[in-house]
């Protein structure tokens, strides 16, 4: 959204009118792009990660709905692809380097819900928006780990920051094996 100062995303995940995680985006810089985001990963308006983004090869795209329709729908398909992939190898790293791993709960809830809810499976959307709070959630997690300091976990970060999910799949698995 360029030109936009801030914005915020308020989560309540299991829809039961209570807030269980937000996020806060902003334009520090006020260059038009967003570069600032902030995380309350349990709703308690304390902000658990603050992430700053130094990327600058955007591309402003025509506000039209062909252009925009296409775009959303290939990326979507691919992108809930590589959710899925991202999530599959941080779990492997968390469920080897936490003491005590427990399934995340949003992740858990999501997991139910889609057995249960027939139109969350059918929503490539929803399943977009759901995998991407869940790979936030493990994200922050991994950035918890002692070990996230070691030299081999800098450039999965710099993959994360930059949003190179392809790059970012690679190394995780490279991490896992
Ligand atoms: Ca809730
Ligand atoms: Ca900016
Ligand atoms: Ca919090």
């Amino acid at each position: 959204m360029f030109g936009a100062e801030i914005g915020w995303l308020k989560v309540d995940y299991d829809c039961d009118e209570e807030l269980d995680m937000q996020i806060w985006y902003e334009d520090l810089n006020s260059d038009g792009f967003i570069d600032c985001l902030k995380y309350d990963f349990d709703g308690d308006e304390n902000y658990e990660q603050v992430i700053t983004i130094e990327k600058e090869d955007y591309s402003i795209l025509d506000f039209n709905y062909e252009d925009l329709s296409d775009l959303y729908k290939n990326q979507t398909n691919a992108v809930v692809t590589q959710y899925v992939r991202m999530i599959f190898f941080l779990k492997e790293i968390l469920a080897k380097q936490e003491q005590n791993f427990v399934i995340d709960d949003l992740d858990a809830y999501y997991a139910r819900a889609s057995q249960l809810d027939i139109k969350i499976m059918a929503s490539k959307e929803a399943q977009k928006y759901y995998q991407d709070l869940i790979l936030r959630r493990y994200w922050w997690r991994l950035t918890q780990l002692t070990a996230f300091s070691n030299s081999s976990f800098q450039l999965i970060n710099v993959a994360y920051l930059n949003g190179d999910f392809e790059q970012l799949i690679l190394l995780l698995e490279i991490q896992v094996n």
